[in-house]
């Protein structure tokens, strides 16, 4: 466990195989359908290199709709409850849990005084990176809640780049990411640019169900109803 920044951290290995296994099945249901995956589209006309299937909430450049105008006029699947403890977990797991003492000063200044017990992540984001995608700085502020984002890995490697709050450019920090890791972005991190400017190619384990690629999951609070 390695806190980044304040309110960033990053738990490697916080999955366990089989939570990945059932992970990626899950995904591959949901890239299906109601609304398949597909590569979306920037309103001035680029085309995201990662392939992005949604959940409770449908993501286009740039805001939330429950219907995906952009891919096939469909609703996007319900947010499953499952989802949702895992992400409660994830939370308690990264900023300590309900109850347990921390040094001073070492818990992050959000909301969450009990980390985890009132997480209601209502949207998940899915982004499928083959070798050649990349996803460049950004920050995610389509959201109307300022509550953490939990991030997911699974399958190849790749190099995050956590940013600052002001610029696309430096300071940053290059973290590796690999199958099975758990980031969490809350208090001063949640609005931070970041980005993967590379993934590297066979170094996942079939043994997820991934055979190549790799699978990022982010469950937020769109503070949308
Ligand atoms: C920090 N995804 O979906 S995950 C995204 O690996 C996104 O697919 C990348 O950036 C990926 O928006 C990076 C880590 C991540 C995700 C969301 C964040 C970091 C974040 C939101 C706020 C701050
Ligand atoms: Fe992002």
């Amino acid at each position: 466990m390695r806190e980044i920044a304040p309110g960033a951290v990053h738990v490697p290995g916080w999955l366990t195989p089989d939570e990945q296994r059932h992970l990626v099945e899950a995904c591959r249901a949901w890239a299906t359908g109601p609304v398949p995956i597909r590569h979306t589209v920037l309103p001035r006309g680029g085309v995201m290199s990662v392939r992005t299937v949604c959940v409770g909430w449908h993501w286009q450049p740039y805001r939330y709709t429950r219907i995906a105008h952009d891919v096939n006029g469909r609703q996007v699947a319900e947010f499953p409850a499952w989802l949702g403890e895992l992400g409660r977990r994830a939370l308690a797991d990264a900023y300590g849990h309900p109850g347990e003492t921390h040094e001073p000063g070492t818990a992050p200044a959000d909301a969450y005084g009990r980390p985890g017990d009132t997480y209601e992540p209502d949207t998940a984001l899915i982004n499928f990176y083959d070798g050649q995608a990349r996803m460049g700085m950004h920050q995610d502020k389509d959201e109307k809640s300022d509550a953490p984002v939990v991030s997911l890995s699974i399958g190849d490697r790749c190099l995050f780049r956590f940013g600052n709050t002001e610029t696309r450019g430096r300071p940053y920090t290059d973290v590796e990411l690999a199958s099975g890791d758990l980031f969490v972005f809350g208090g001063p991190s949640r609005f931070a640019y970041h980005g993967v400017p590379k993934v590297y190619p066979g170094t996942g384990d079939p043994a997820t169900g991934l055979a190549s690629g790799r699978l990022n999951i982010t469950m937020r609070v769109t503070g949308l109803r």
